[in-house]
């Protein structure tokens, strides 16, 4: 392709991500699409604040003080904000009975949280804008809420002293129905759930979406944390699903990295930051690399034991500088670059596969079991050029905007021939377009 084609193509696919946004602009958040998610969700509102971010700044900050209004008292971040109370949305909000609670928040919002990108992409912002008139107050002002969170998952879901923060339910993850949390599900048996009627196959196929036996559990889990209204310790004590994931935890940690840097920035005191960052150092490998297979597999904190799936997640240590050059050799040349696992064939032409395709769950149509989210691609990405793995990002970068740029925006898209799938006029997807259109120029 020459360098005029790409730029007009990068140009198309910027007006259509700033179409997206505004279309799913509801003035004080952005839902993450019109009619699949009704509502603001966490990790998404970071990446469509970085979206905005291009051409809004001003936009992008209401995007994150929305986020943050939403904070629960204990320091937690809840994973969706009702900002315009119910809709066809299931679990509407009372479900979730946070109302009313001595540590819970002022917002309609459900119990839990999601991972905490935040940081990162406020630094991102940040790279671009310190010049800016407003945004030394505005990193003022959120700096302490951002910090308290982080406080929360090092300590409130703490299980072993490792500081490595535990989830309670797979929504915390971000990749509801991973196969890694399925092998979980599975040894879970539901009683006294609440009737229920999903609502999330109204607008997307049931191929794409979770199974119905993982649904319920789904249901189970927030009935489970419901009936002791959220109370963090209650929950650690007793709760039936207590994960440590290495996405979450490493998205956690380079948000740590992020939020130093802020916090310098504005002179605060950052002791606390940095004693995170070193526990998670110190424990992150032990807990989380199986020599063996020569990849980071999660752990299951009720069982004890490692989750043996091989996901995507694996990855993430390198966005996060968490893995020695030995880790990422091999990471790279058994994994990555393995055509039965990650790698380009003949039957799928796109990486990254949410799920290793030899995997016995691997689905290369359902939702977090095998597509190709933009949102793991960018952390890849960003892993890859960590490790000075500059072909690989430009080959991932590349493919990345190619799909956006020819399949739209779309919530995920098939690794075999590039369908897009799931929720249409996405805007993680979009507010990430942004993004890689940037990196692209970098
Ligand atoms: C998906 O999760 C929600 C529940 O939180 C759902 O399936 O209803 C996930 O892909 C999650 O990562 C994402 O933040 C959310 C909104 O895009 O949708």
């Amino acid at each position: 392709m020459t360098a005029q084609q790409n730029e007009s193509n990068h140009a198309a696919l910027r007006a259509d991500a700033q179409r997206v946004l505004r279309w799913n602009d509801r003035r004080d958040f952005t839902t993450p699409s019109p009619y699949q998610y009704p509502h603001q969700w966490n990790w998404d509102a970071a990446c469509i604040a970085l979206g905005w971010s291009y051409f809004d700044v001003a936009r992008a900050r209401t995007e994150i003080r929305a986020l943050l209004r939403a904070q629960w008292r204990s320091g937690m971040a809840p994973h969706i904000i009702y900002h315009h109370g119910a809709s066809d949305y299931f679990p509407p909000p009372e479900f979730w009975q946070t109302q009313g609670l001595a540590h819970g928040g002022t917002v309609l919002a459900s119990g839990l949280t999601q991972p905490p990108v935040l940081a990162t992409i406020v630094r991102r912002m940040h790279e671009r804008l310190a010049q800016e008139p407003e945004q030394e107050n505005f990193l003022r002002e959120i700096f302490p809420k951002i910090l308290a969170w982080h406080r929360w998952l090092h300590t409130a879901r703490d299980a072993d002293g490792t500081g490595l923060p535990c989830l309670i339910h797979p929504w915390e993850s971000g990749t509801d129905n991973s196969p890694r949390w399925l092998a979980v599900l599975d040894q879970l048996t539901p009683y006294d759930v609440p009737a229920y009627t999903r609502r999330d196959m109204t607008h997307v196929h049931p191929d794409e979406r979770p199974r119905a036996e993982d649904y319920e559990r789904f249901v189970f889990l927030i009935d489970r944390g419901r009936r002791v209204q959220w109370d963090d310790a209650r929950i650690m004590h007793a709760h039936p699903f207590l994960v440590q994931d290495v996405l979450f935890c490493s998205i956690l940690h380079q948000a740590n990295q992020d939020l130093l840097f802020l916090g310098n920035a504005i002179g605060a005191d950052t002791g606390e930051i940095q004693a995170w960052i070193e526990k998670t150092r110190a424990f992150f490998n032990a807990r989380f690399w199986d020599a063996e297979r020569g990849l980071y597999l999660d752990y299951d904190v009720r069982a004890g034991a490692a989750i043996p799936v091989n996901t995507c997640a694996t990855f993430a240590p390198l966005y996060a500088g968490l893995a020695a050059s030995t880790q990422v050799t091999r990471l790279m040349r058994e994994h990555y670059d393995n055509p039965n696992e990650y790698a380009p064939d003949e039957k799928s032409g796109y990486r990254v596969p949410s799920t290793a395709k030899n995997e016995p769950d691997y689905a290369p149509r359902r939702y977090w079991c095998g597509p190709v989210w933009m949102m793991t691609n960018w952390l890849m990405v960003r892993g890859l050029k960590r490790y000075r793995l500059h072909s690989h990002a430009a080959e991932l970068l590349a493919s990345s905007l190619a799909l956006m740029e020819t399949r739209g925006l779309r919530e995920y898209y098939d690794p075999r021939d590039g369908t897009g799938l799931g929720g249409k006029e996405f805007a993680w997807t979009a507010g990430l377009a942004l993004d890689f259109i940037a990196m692209d120029a970098e």
